[in-house]
């Protein structure tokens, strides 16, 4: 989850119930809060970003369909590729599975090299592997955390 336009901290916790309300979906468990400066394009404000662990009874494609109900709930518009948002939700892992189709990759493709994504991913799910890449614990201490900043829990 991710935004960095808005209040980013209160479109995330508003997602987060979001997540909750979806149909046959628990959360089971989400990370703190991070602010952390853009990766990619670099001209645009520091985000603020976190992971959440659901089990859900929705499969994969009509998860993301969900997911990107909600970012458009959040006031998400999507004009150039990397532009700043309102809300971003990916998919990142779907238990162990490994999902190519159009529009939708799992694990997500780019996880593995974000420290904004590993970072919180290992503060709630340390111990889960990701699919032909090992423990999310082994895999954060290979990128530079030293950009994110834990947000105070409220
Ligand atoms: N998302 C991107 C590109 N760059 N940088 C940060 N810090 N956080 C993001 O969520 C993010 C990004 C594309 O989705
Ligand atoms: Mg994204
Ligand atoms: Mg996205």
């Amino acid at each position: 989850m991710g935004g960095n336009i808005g209040d980013p901290p209160a479109q995330i916790r508003s997602a987060l119930r979001a997540l909750a309300a979806l149909p046959g979906t628990r959360l089971v468990r989400r990370s703190s809060l991070y602010r952390n400066p853009p990766v990619g394009r670099l001209d645009q404000p520091e985000f603020v970003n976190a992971v959440a662990k659901i089990e859900t009874r929705i499969g994969p494609r009509d998860l993301l369909d969900r997911l990107l109900e909600i970012e458009r709930v959040h006031g998400r518009v999507r004009d150039s590729p990397n532009a700043p948002r309102t809300l971003d939700l990916d998919v990142l892992l779907y238990g162990d599975r490994v999902v190519h189709e159009p529009g939708l990759a799992i694990p997500h493709p780019r996880m593995l090299e974000r420290a904004f994504v590993l970072v919180p991913l290992a503060e709630i799910a340390p111990e889960t592997v990701v699919p032909g890449r090992g423990r999310v614990a082994d895999l954060v201490r290979k990128v530079d955390a030293s950009g994110m900043i834990k947000l105070p829990d409220v």
